[in-house]
């Protein structure tokens, strides 16, 4: 049976030019500093978020917990948006590894207002911790893939620089973030002190996700991913991948954006199958089958049975993310089971 994975672009496979790089890349002891397939990825990786300097890691929850890591000191609190991903599916690491508190703000479709982070930060009194960070996340995830505008970023990063607090962006998704607001990742990052952006989910690398920041703070960032455990020997294997997503696949993103509107469009004509329209920014749609009667288990059950996997949020809503995996033909094939599957 012919499978259609919607469930995340992390199940992306390495493209046929990466296996040819990772076969082919110079290696060396990255601890030592010594694998030049890493330093040139990460130099790359600086270059293009305009930033000092970058550090591959080995995933985007670590690159997370060690921004927030090296950004505080425990016993701060953090400023994060209810549903971020770093708040709701890291396992909690920022409260038991970097040992801060969470001060959660709900977002507008995951943008966090400049007015409640100003409400929140904290003032100087004997019983409050202090405001350690601001965290974004663009695109955001739950909120749907959608693309935060850069006049909302420019106005926390104006107040969290007027306050003395630095900000960092979980920016993951941050390349379908640009193209889907056709600007340059570099004008998104001008907004944060730091960025952690992924190569294993719609850039299509196996593994890795990179820190992004001044020299000082990646130093910091550095000695931290050695104590997590995150200092990897010839990971120029998987840095040789890592060039290739920056280079190659970064330019192909606005396929994966135009398969989720027509996935969007196509499913929201069955009967009691609901998406708004206006949050359909990138590759991540967030599908309302609650009227069709059927429990979200039941129906992504059905659809595996009938190879489409998709993975539920809640108990009306399935996330499907298009990416390289996932041809504009799988889409129409899989709205026309899913109209079956409903009726
Ligand atoms: N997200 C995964 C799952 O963990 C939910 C997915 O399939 O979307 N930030 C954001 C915004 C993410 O979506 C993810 C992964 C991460 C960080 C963590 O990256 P990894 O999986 O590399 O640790």
């Amino acid at each position: 049976m012919k499978v259609m994975d919607f469930r995340s672009d992390t199940v992306t496979l390495p493209t046929e030019s990466m296996l040819k790089e990772m076969v082919k890349a110079p290696l060396g002891d990255d601890v030592y500093g010594d694998d030049e397939t890493v330093n040139r990825l990460e130099a790359l990786a600086a270059e293009v978020m305009g930033k000092e300097a970058a550090l591959l890691v080995p995933s985007g929850t670590m690159g997370n917990l060690i921004a927030v890591m090296a950004h505080t000191i425990p016993g701060q609190e953090i400023i994060l948006e209810e549903s971020s991903h770093i708040y709701l599916y890291e396992v909690a690491g920022i409260a038991r590894v970097a040992g801060v508190q969470a001060r959660t703000l709900k977002g507008e479709n995951g943008a966090l207002r400049v007015e409640d982070i100003e409400a929140a930060i904290r003032v100087d009194n004997i019983h409050f911790p202090e405001t350690g960070l601001i965290c974004q996340e663009n695109t955001h995830n739950m909120g749907g893939g959608v693309a935060i505008p850069l006049e909302k970023m420019e106005a926390i990063y104006k107040l969290g620089k007027a306050r003395n607090i630095p900000l960092h962006l979980d920016g993951a998704r941050i390349f379908n973030a640009a193209e889907a607001l056709a600007v340059n990742v570099k004008d998104i990052a001008q907004y944060v002190d730091s960025v952690m952006f992924c190569l294993s989910k719609g850039l299509c690398a196996p593994i890795g996700s990179l820190l992004v920041g001044d020299k000082a703070f990646i130093a910091k960032a550095r000695k931290f991913r050695k104590m997590l455990g995150g200092g990897m020997r010839q990971a120029g294997i998987i840095a040789a991948a890592g060039i290739v997503a920056l280079e190659e696949q970064s330019k192909r993103l606005h396929e994966d954006h135009s398969n989720a509107v027509l996935l969007a469009e196509k499913l929201s004509e069955i009967p009691g199958v609901k998406v708004d329209l206006s949050t359909v920014h990138s590759n991540i749609i967030n599908v309302d089958f609650y009227d069709t009667g059927i429990s979200i288990p039941n129906l992504v059950n059905k659809m595996r049975e009938r190879g489409i996997l998709v993975n539920g949020r809640n108990n009306r809503l399935i996330r499907f993310v298009t990416h390289n995996g996932v041809t504009k033909y799988d889409v129409l094939e899989a709205v026309e089971v899913i109209k079956q599957i409903c009726e």
